[in-house]
């Protein structure tokens, strides 16, 4: 979501600025902005709403130029998206910002600073942090003091980064809910809301952490806790390969990353999956007495990666023989909530960063969580730092805002996991046994699986002129039916429904005609004959059904019904396999609607908002 840059060095800036924020611009966004100290000390900016491209059009028609600058590509939360709310923020001409996150207090701060004298020029939150630097350097020379002031007037969460006209060889940085990382370069420094911003000028990082504030200048970074203490963070050496910039020959990021998960899900398996299944020290040094002791699993995550831990719910219990929960982080963070003994609690995150999973990871350290598991795909990334046990996903840079091979690796992780707790609770020998070796059978499956790619864009020509979908599943494929919902309604903009198909008689069967599509995920699992009883409750009332089915599952196209036949899979993996079809599905929707694939409206990837 949104991204920070800001540079401190010799030359001329605004070119790192620009680069570092095409290379966030795949978290999606609407307005960017620059602003620059010139050769004059004198404050310079340019902002426009729309693309990264507009903003360098701007300044390739009136350059600025400035050896200290911030950039910013906003996602709104407060305030329209106009020009006048597009970041960097300025209080005067004095002090400029750029901000990721929510100051939750700010009517009552606007209220106070205007009454002493501020003047408001746009809707935001973010302004206030403008203002209210302005006013603590009334009392004090110092910008760090003055940010250090200000930042415990803020409710809410931010990553800010703030630059003054009267500090110029300096800018300072605060982190909280928000997170930042420095870049070190030689004779230059470097902030950002993420290193893959930063990789073409420097590949050595410091991660800011909570609480704290930085003093960077080109040669020199100082770091306080929130204590304001002086404190050393360890510098971390980069070893992420990734050229925002490819595409790999694919006309879009989403397109590649659907193709890219026979490679990914392999790179995740390799390694950590041997004959006999996985050592549990694959979720960290302490996994193996951690993973013995747990009784109960408590899973926590937003959406795709819900529907990850959705998934795993079925498999837990079903193979590993421990209790399973799974909770959106939106809702656990602010209920009540019962800690059941020897419990483990697993986030799931693209990012990392998810504001709502974090805070729940907090919320339930606080709460006396025996320990604490991430299934996560950014080394470094916030939860990977917080959590006893991290799992990394070796999907690779995910650009495209829906998610594809980040799902595909958690579930191949949360299957891994599955079999470590299996191995201290009784799981069967043969449940063992079918587990690996179904594991060892995905990546090809998948690749089997893509083959269907031109049936499946031909398929989608159905879709283009609807604008209701519903998707039926039943068992671990209820989840998968939620996933493929929600691809279709993120990129496509169809209305799409996920239900669990005995649940269509209590309500959704109502809405069944021939312009409601019915999309059917149909393994040859066990609750084959119970789905087939569904699908015949929808041909009764004149619905028109897409069936993804295994070959022996004997379904027949008619009028009423296609059929699309998957590689036969054993059915504990069939979830990861049926989920590339829909993947497809929603792209090629997608790709007749013209809509906008890897950056979909109102979305943003890394959602580090609350
Ligand atoms: N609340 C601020 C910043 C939101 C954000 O993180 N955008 O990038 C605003 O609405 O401008």
């Amino acid at each position: 979501m949104c991204g920070i840059v800001g540079a401190i060095a010799e030359r001329n800036v605004v070119s790192i600025l620009l680069e570092g924020l095409k290379r966030l611009e795949y978290r999606g966004y609407d307005s960017a902005g620059v602003a620059v100290l010139d050769a004059q000390g004198q404050l310079q900016r340019v902002r426009r709403t729309g693309k990264v491209q507009e903003l360098a059009d701007a300044l390739a028609d009136n350059p600025i130029k400035g050896s200290t600058g911030i950039a910013h590509t906003r996602w709104a939360t407060h305030g329209g998206v106009t020009e006048a709310n597009a970041h960097p923020h300025f209080s005067t001409a004095r002090v400029a910002v750029v901000h990721n996150g929510i100051i939750e207090n700010y009517q009552s701060l606007r209220e106070q600073l205007r009454a002493e004298g501020f003047h408001f020029s746009s809707d935001t939150d973010t302004e206030t942090i403008a203002h209210q630097v302005e006013l603590e350097l009334k009392s004090t020379d110092s910008l760090l003091t003055a940010v250090q002031r200000a930042v415990k007037k803020f409710h809410g969460a931010y990553g800010t980064v703030v630059i003054d006209q009267q500090n110029p060889d300096s800018m300072v940085v605060a982190r909280s809910g928000s997170p930042l990382v420095i870049g070190l370069g030689i004779d230059e420094n470097f902030i950002a809301s993420d290193q893959l911003a930063l990789l073409p000028v420097t590949r050595r990082f410091i991660f800011l952490e909570e609480g704290d504030v930085a003093r960077i200048s080109r040669t020199e970074v100082h770091i306080f806790d929130q204590d304001g203490n002086e404190v050393l963070r360890p510098v971390h050496d980069s070893e992420i390969e990734h050229d925002a910039g490819d595409k790999g020959g694919y006309r879009h990021y989403m397109l590649k990353e659907i193709h890219e998960q026979p490679t990914v899900v392999r790179n995740t398996l390799q390694d950590r999956l041997t004959q006999s299944g996985v050592d549990p020290r694959i979720f960290g040094a302490l996994a193996p007495d951690l993973l013995a002791k747990v009784k109960h699993v408590q899973i926590i995550a937003c959406g795709t990666s819900y529907h990850s831990g959705m998934t795993a719910r079925y498999w837990l219990e079903q193979y590993a023989n421990v209790s399973c929960n799974v909770e959106i982080a939106s809702e656990f963070r602010y209920r009540k909530s019962f800690v059941h003994p020897n419990s483990l609690l697993v986030t799931i995150s693209q990012s990392g960063e998810t504001a709502d999973t974090l805070a729940a990871l907090r919320l339930g350290k606080e709460l006396g969580y025996m320990a604490s598991l991430t299934i996560c795909n950014v080394p470094g990334s916030s939860l990977v730092r917080e959590s006893d046990l991290a799992f990394m996903t070796l999907a690779g840079a995910e650009i495209g805002v829906a998610s594809t091979k980040a799902f595909t690796t958690q579930l191949t992780g949360l299957l891994m996991l599955t079999l470590a707790l299996g191995q201290f609770n009784g799981m069967a020998d043969n449940d063992q046994q079918k587990i690996v070796g179904a594991l060892h059978s995905l990546p090809a499956k998948l690749e089997e699986t893509l083959a269907l790619t031109g049936n499946i864009e031909k398929l989608a020509e159905e879709f283009a002129d609807k604008h209701h979908s519903l998707f039926l599943g039943r068992g671990d494929q209820y989840p998968i039916a939620m996933e493929g919902a929600l691809k279709l309604k993120e990129i496509s903009y169809i209305h799409a429904e996920a239900y669990a198909s005995g649940e269509l008689k209590h309500g959704p069967l109502a809405l069944i005609d021939d312009e409601m599509p019915v999309i059917v995920v149909a393994p040859n699992n066990e609750l084959l004959e119970k789905l087939k009883s569904n699908v015949e409750e929808v041909r009764a009332r004149g619905g028109i059904m897409y069936v993804f089915a295994d070959k022996d599952a004997r379904f027949e196209s008619d009028a009423t019904m296609r059929v699309i036949n998957l590689p036969h899979v054993d059915s504990v993996i069939a979830p990861i396999v049926y989920t590339l079809p829909l993947q497809l599905l929603s792209y090629y929707v997608a790709i007749i609607k013209g809509t906008d694939v890897d950056q979909p409206r109102n979305l943003a990837k890394s959602v580090t908002v609350e």
